[in-house]
């Protein structure tokens, strides 16, 4: 999966706002879920199987999908924001990634998905969420201040990933707390 196959954001709890292209926008609302989402990479929760499915992803500015499909999903509970993500890779072996330090510039630098948060409407501010194929993570506040790539959300947010045939998988967590 290229880097460009995995960029969205999220523009309100319940509104998906993707950039598909330049000249069109593709919310999705996101219903509220009662399951109990196990962060283990696996989507094998009810949940997951009956989420809207975003996709396809395209490669920036353009119109044409990327080679390598990216789908993602998103729910969230009363404590946490989740986002599950599948990412079609035949060689596994090939995806860049490894075990990083936390915030290393490697981790963007790697085949990776790249999460953009921004909770309140309107404002410029946002915040970056990115992780690799290892659940390596890198995360920072993007606002008036310039990049902060110090900020580490407290409490934290979590990443699990696992390798399947022929994709990798995630789910993310997101504490409504760090804002
Ligand atoms: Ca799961």
């Amino acid at each position: 999966m290229s880097k460009n196959g995995c960029f969205f954001m999220c523009c309100a709890v319940v509104a998906l706002l993707l950039p598909r292209c330049l000249a069109e926008e593709v919310r999705q609302v996101i219903a509220m879920t009662a399951q109990r989402i196990e962060l283990d990479g696996k989507l094998n929760e009810e949940v997951w199987k009956s989420s809207s499915v975003t996709e396809p992803f395209l490669y920036l500015g353009t119109h044409s999908p990327t080679k390598k499909q990216t789908r993602a999903r998103v729910a969230y509970d009363k404590s946490s924001m989740y986002v599950a993500v599948e990412c079609d890779e035949n060689d596994l072996t090939a995806v860049r990634g490894g075990d990083r330090q936390r915030d290393a510039d490697q981790v963007w630098q790697d085949d990776c998905v790249e999460i953009l948060l921004a909770p309140a409407l309107g404002s410029t501010e946002y915040y970056h969420f990115i992780f690799n194929i290892e659940g390596s993570k890198y995360d920072s506040c993007v606002g008036g201040k310039g990049l902060a790539a110090a900020w580490n959300p407290d409490p934290d947010w979590q990443v699990a990933v696992i390798e399947e045939t022929n994709l990798w998988t995630a789910e993310i967590a997101v504490p409504w707390s760090i804002w």
